[in-house]
């Protein structure tokens, strides 16, 4: 990779093909000002200085929160839009069932109706990123180019943004392009489209996190699936943690679940005092590259260098390190404000909120104070437990791959897949309650294959397929497990206490990598016994443990056929290997 012949060239000199695409897209789009993002602390705060002044940001009480600024969007553009996200292959079947299609030249014409003119009296920013260490043999580029500052301060968090990733483009020429343009935020023109075959993306009509920066949701896992299955890796929706054991064996583990639920606080989790000597290490929140390494284990880095998470329920009870982690440097969306002039939300320990997300006077008449899916986006290293293997350029190694959902009833608190194969059909049968992350009812139970419904670029036959191919080549494979914090009473009271408490779960999961953690074969996998569990100082009721730990076969029948019907509905390329083991799973009931 070049560096030094570029340290004095202008950024529209590095690289001709970003430079002739920019100017492509100036003529298309007429924009009164074209500007290079240098990814600079310089660049960055001039940048927020005119948000600040236009009134488009506000700045949060400099005293308790140094650096700490507050965005409000649109009250109508809030969430990411899966209605309106498309992905345009040539064949409708790669898409899959599910994702919406588009045929690419039907899908462009569309978008380039929106596009033309639109930055008209805006500024073009070009924003070179690289997802992943600048250095890492894994890591991928992209510009993105946008009419939106605030979606170049939060590149700027959440990618390494800027002159240095410009650089690795030049070196190599490939990089996903991606436009975006907030346009007139009207939810009757809105489209995020997804071309995997051109490896670009073209996002109108939103400002929101998931919809604009273009880095995350639609680079790292739509277009990085696709990319991920055509190279030979996986791009999957999973936080990435080390487990220090007291002994001072460090584990590495990945885990999937839906949006907002509670990924990031798993990634931060802090030890009980009931398990003193353990530490925890955030490798990431939300995405994992994962790679056979030729060791024959599975090898993960973190595209994403900053967390764009959900603040409410966010407190020094459920997430002490998240709370330190935005005290200051941090961009929030959409919560709302004290009377200090500080950020709240729904959870926050202290104050109490003086004007809601809007910006009106807070009234409990209107609703909750900060937005149910507000943010904060901040830096990775602010994190009280980053660590420096995050910058790693050969990522870590995984001992385990841990799926789960939102589930009152049904899925145990954790239970162990008794092969790779059996862990997919897990894995592709993960189901969740629904959250504020996405538009739509909230608490309703849907499939969540791998916690990558809204996120797979393709197919989920061939995307299980390619799960299973992964496994075959991997010599020493992560064991696979299904985890569930969120079982309740008939009263609707949660019956495991979670958040740090879940640390006594992943020892086991540690200990049955070790091949020293006992367990029982159970018809939906292998559960722990209660004396395989740390549960000292719980008082968890032998009923409690029980509900938590068995499932009624009449139960997992129905769950089963229920999946059945689910990989039916993906149509024919779902693998036979899948129908195979839910057949056997049948069986064993
Ligand atoms: C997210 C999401 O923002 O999954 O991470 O919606
Ligand atoms: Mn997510």
């Amino acid at each position: 990779m070049a560096t030094a012949p570029y340290l004095l060239a202008a950024l529209s000199d590095i690289s001709k093909n970003v430079s002739t695409w920019v100017a492509e897209v100036a003529t298309l789009t007429t924009p009164d000002r074209i500007h290079w993002c240098e990814g600079s602390d310089a660049d960055i705060a001039a940048l927020r200085g005119e948000l600040v002044a236009r009134g488009e940001l506000r700045e949060l009480n400099q005293q308790t929160n140094p650096g700490c600024y507050l965005y409000r969007s649109d009250p109508t553009d809030v969430a990411r839009v899966e209605h309106l996200t498309f992905v345009c292959t040539a064949a409708q079947d790669d898409a899959g069932a599910n994702n919406n299609w588009m045929a690419p030249v039907e899908a462009r014409a569309r978008m380039r109706g929106l596009f033309q003119g639109c930055m008209r009296g805006r500024t073009l920013y070009v924003v070179p990123y690289c997802m992943g260490p600048l250095d890492s043999p894994y890591a991928r580029c992209g510009v993105e180019i946008t009419d939106s500052a605030y979606v170049v301060l939060n590149m700027a968090i959440m990618t390494r943004m800027g002159r240095a990733a410009l650089e690795r483009i030049a070196g190599d020429e490939t990089f996903v392009r991606g436009l975006h343009s907030t346009g007139d935020l009207d939810p009757a023109r809105r489209y995020i489209m997804h071309y995997p075959e051109e490896l670009a993306i073209e996002s109108f009509g939103s400002g929101y996190g998931g919809n604009a920066l273009l880095g995350k949701k639609c680079h790292a896992l739509r277009i990085a699936s696709w990319q991920a299955r055509t190279e030979g890796w996986l791009a999957e929706h999973m936080m990435i943690v080390g487990l220090e054991s007291p002994a001072g064996e460090t584990h590495y583990v990945a885990a999937a679940f839906p949006s907002a639920c509670g990924k990031t606080n798993l990634a931060m989790l802090i030890p009980p005092d009931s398990m003193p000597g353990w530490k925890v290490y955030t490798i990431g929140d939300d995405i994992a590259w994962l790679h056979p390494g030729e060791d024959g284990r599975l090898w993960a880095i973190n595209p994403e260098s900053g967390y764009f998470g959900v603040a409410p329920g966010t407190s020094r009870k459920t997430n002490r390190n998240a709370c330190e982690m935005i005290r200051r440097d941090t961009l929030y969306t959409n919560v709302a404000v004290t009377a200090n002039n500080e950020p709240w939300w729904q959870g926050c320990d202290e104050n109490a909120p003086a004007t809601d997300w809007l910006g009106r006077l807070y009234d409990p008449a209107n609703g909750p104070a900060a937005h149910p899916n507000s943010r904060f986006t901040v830096s990775a290293q602010h994190n009280p437990a980053y660590t420096a293997a995050v910058e790693d350029p050969r990522g870590v190694p995984i001992s385990a791959l841990i799926f789960g959902g939102r589930r009152r009833e049904l899925a145990p608190l954790v239970y162990e897949a008794r092969s790779w194969r059996h862990g997919v059909l897990v894995a592709a049968s993960v189901a969740s309650e629904t959250t504020a992350a996405a538009e739509g009812a909230v608490g309703v139970v849907r499939r969540d294959p791998m916690a990558m419904k809204p996120f797979c670029g393709y197919d989920f036959g061939d995307y299980f397929q390619h799960w299973l191919r992964i496994g075959a080549r991997l010599r020493r494979a992560p064991r696979i497990f299904h985890v569930n914090w969120f079982r309740q009473d008939a009263a609707g009271k949660f019956l495991w206490p979670g958040y740090g408490e879940n640390l006594r779960v992943l020892a086991w999961i540690l200990d049955r990598c070790a091949g020293r953690g006992g367990a029982h074969e159970g018809s939906i996998g292998l559960l722990p016994r209660p004396q395989d569990l740390q549960l000292a100082g719980l008082n968890l009721s032998d009923a409690v443990l029980r509900d938590l730990t068995e499932v009624p076969a009449a139960a997992l029948r129905a769950e089963l056929v229920g999946v059945r019907s689910y990989l039916d509905s993906l149509g024919p390329r779902v693998p036979s290997a899948l129908y195979e083991e839910l057949e056997a799973a049948l069986q064993r009931l």
